[in-house]
C-alpha cells in the first residue's frame, strides 16, 4: 500500500487528523489494531475546549456535538463544607467549554470516515516503523492474518501511550518525562440525572471526587482512590456512600444515585516524550504526551496536536513552506508542558496526598482559598481550564 499521510491509531487524534488532511486533499490511511465496537464504546474524556469544538466544525464532524454538546459557563470548586463557581465568560472575555463524551466523538468520526473516506483499517496493528529518517517512510503493519506495507511521505504516531511509534526514535534523541501519582481514580457511568448542571470539583479530607455528565439523564463521576485498585473490591453502595461523603457541603444539596452502568480505574501519571518529531515521523496526542484528567487537557492537547500537523502538512503540499513543519515540535511541546503544570497544579491541590500531613492540608486549602478570594488567581484558572490560546 502507498500514501501520504500514514496514521497510526484510529483514536481521536488520528481520526481527527484523517479528517482535516482529507478536507485539505491530502491523501492518508489509519490503520488502527482494535475494532469498531471496541473504540467507539471504550469511556474516556468529557470535556472540550472551546478550540477543540472548532477544530471539530473545521472537519465537518461537528453536527450532533452541536445538538447535543452541554455548552457550561464554568466549574464549582468544593471544599471546607463551603462551593464556589468559578464564572468563565466573566473571568476569561466570553469562552466556555462544552461537555460531549469522547465516545461520541470517534463515532462521529468513524461514520464520517466510513462513509467519505480516507481509508480506516480496523484490525490493523503496526508493527514498527522504519526508515523514519529517509524520505520514504514505511509502517510495518499485521491486517488479516497477513504482515503489510504502507510506504508513505509521511508517518503520523496517534497510538497513544501504549503505541509502537516512539519507537522509531533513536534512544540518542529521545528524552521522556515522567511523574506517576500516588492515587488512581474510580471512574463510574450512572444512569441518574446529573446532580448540578456544572462540574463539582471537591477536595475533601478524604479525598478528591468529580462529578461531570454525559447527558441530562447520564452521570459519570471519579473518586480518588488508592494506586493499583481493583474495581471490584467497591461494590455500588460503597461508591454512592463515598461521593455522597465527598461532596457533602453546608447547604441543601442531595447527590442522586442510580444504578451504575460501567466502572473502572485509571492511573494517574504525567508524561512527555521530547522531541514529537523524527525525520518523517510525527507524534501527537497520548503517543507524545499524558496528563492527568483533572485539568480535562488529555483529549483537548491530542486534538491541538493535530490541528497544527494538519497545518503544517497542508503549507508544505500547497506551498512547499516547511516553517510550520520544522516548528511542529516545538509549537506543541510549548502548549503540552503548560497543560502538563495546569493538571499537576490542579492534581495537586485537589487530591489528599497519601504521605502527606497537616502542613500539606493547609497548603491545599491556602491555595483553593486564594483562587476563591482573588478574581486574578481565579481568572488565571479559568484561562487555563477553558484553553490556552496556542500561537502558530
Ligand atoms: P488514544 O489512546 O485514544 O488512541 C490511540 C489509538 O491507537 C487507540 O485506538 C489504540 O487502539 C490504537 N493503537 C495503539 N497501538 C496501535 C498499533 N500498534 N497499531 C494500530 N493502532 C494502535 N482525558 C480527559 O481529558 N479527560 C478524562 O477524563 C480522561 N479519561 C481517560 C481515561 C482513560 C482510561 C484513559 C486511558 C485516558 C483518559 N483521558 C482523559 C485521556 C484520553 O482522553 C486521551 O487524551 C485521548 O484518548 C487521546 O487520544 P489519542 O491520542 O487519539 O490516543
Ligand atoms: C469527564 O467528563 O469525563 C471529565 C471532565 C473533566 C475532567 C475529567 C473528566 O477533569
Amino acid at each position: 500500500m502507498r500514501t501520504t499521510v500514514g496514521i497510526i491509531g484510529g483514536g481521536p487524534a488520528g481520526l481527527l487528523l484523517a479528517r482535516l488532511l482529507h478536507r485539505a486533499g491530502i491523501d492518508c490511511v489509519v490503520l488502527e489494531n482494535r475494532t469498531r465496537e471496541y473504540v467507539e464504546q471504550r469511556q474516556r474524556a468529557g470535556m472540550l475546549e472551546q478550540g477543540t469544538v472548532d477544530a471539530l466544525g473545521e472537519a465537518g464532524a461537528a453536527e450532533r456535538l452541536a445538538a447535543e454538546g452541554m455548552v457550561h459557563q464554568g466549574i464549582e470548586l468544593r471544599f471546607a463544607g463551603e462551593r464556589h463557581h468559578i464564572d468563565f465568560p466573566a473571568l476569561t472575555g466570553g469562552r466556555t467549554v462544552t461537555i460531549y463524551a469522547q465516545t461520541e466523538i470517534v463515532k462521529d468520526l468513524v461514520a464520517l470516515q466510513l462513509a467519505e473516506g480516507p481509508p480506516l483499517l480496523f484490525g490493523a496493528e503496526a508493527l514498527a516503523v522504519e526508515k523514519a529518517e529517509s524520505e520514504t517512510p514505511v509502517v510495518r503493519f499485521l491486517h488479516q492474518g497477513r504482515e503489510q506495507t504502507l510506504s508513505c511521505d509521511w508517518v503520523a504516531g496517534c497510538d497513544g501511550f501504549h503505541g509502537i511509534s516512539r519507537d522509531a526514535f533513536p534512544p540518542a534523541v529521545s528524552r521522556a518525562y515522567r511523574h506517576d501519582y500516588p492515587y488512581s481514580w474510580l471512574g463510574i457511568l450512572a444512569d441518574v440525572p446529573p446532580s448540578c448542571e456544572e462540574l463539582i470539583y471537591a477536595r475533601s479530607e478524604r479525598g478528591f471526587a468529580l462529578h461531570t455528565m454525559r447527558s441530562p439523564r447520564v452521570s459519570r463521576l471519579y473518586l480518588q482512590v488508592p494506586g493499583g485498585t481493583d474495581p471490584a473490591d467497591w461494590p455500588d453502595e460503597r461508591i454512592w456512600d463515598e461521593l455522597a461523603a465527598r461532596f457533602a457541603i453546608d447547604a441543601d444539596w442531595t447527590l442522586r444515585r442510580g444504578p451504575i452502568t460501567a466502572k473502572s480505574v485509571t492511573a494517574m501519571r504525567g508524561y512527555v516524550h521530547e522531541p514529537m518529531r523524527h525525520g518523517r515521523l510525527l507524534l501527537a496526542g497520548d503517543a507524545a504526551h499524558i496528563v492527568p484528567p483533572t485539568g480535562a487537557k488529555g483529549l483537548n492537547l491530542a486534538v491541538s496536536d493535530v490541528r497544527v500537523m494538519a497545518r503544517a502538512l497542508a503549507e508544505l503540499y500547497r506551498t512547499g513552506n516547511t516553517q510550520l513543519l520544522d516548528s511542529y515540535s516545538e509549537l506543541c511541546l510549548q502548549h503540552v508542558w503548560q497543560a502538563t503544570r495546569f493538571s499537576d497544579d490542579m492534581t495537586r491541590m485537589l487530591h489528599v496526598q497519601p504521605d502527606g500531613d497537616a502542613f500539606d492540608d493547609r497548603m491545599q486549602l491556602a491555595r483553593l482559598r486564594r483562587i476563591t478570594a482573588s478574581r486574578h488567581a481565579a481568572a488565571e484558572l479559568a484561562a487555563n481550564y477553558s484553553g490556552l490560546p496556542l500561537h502558530v
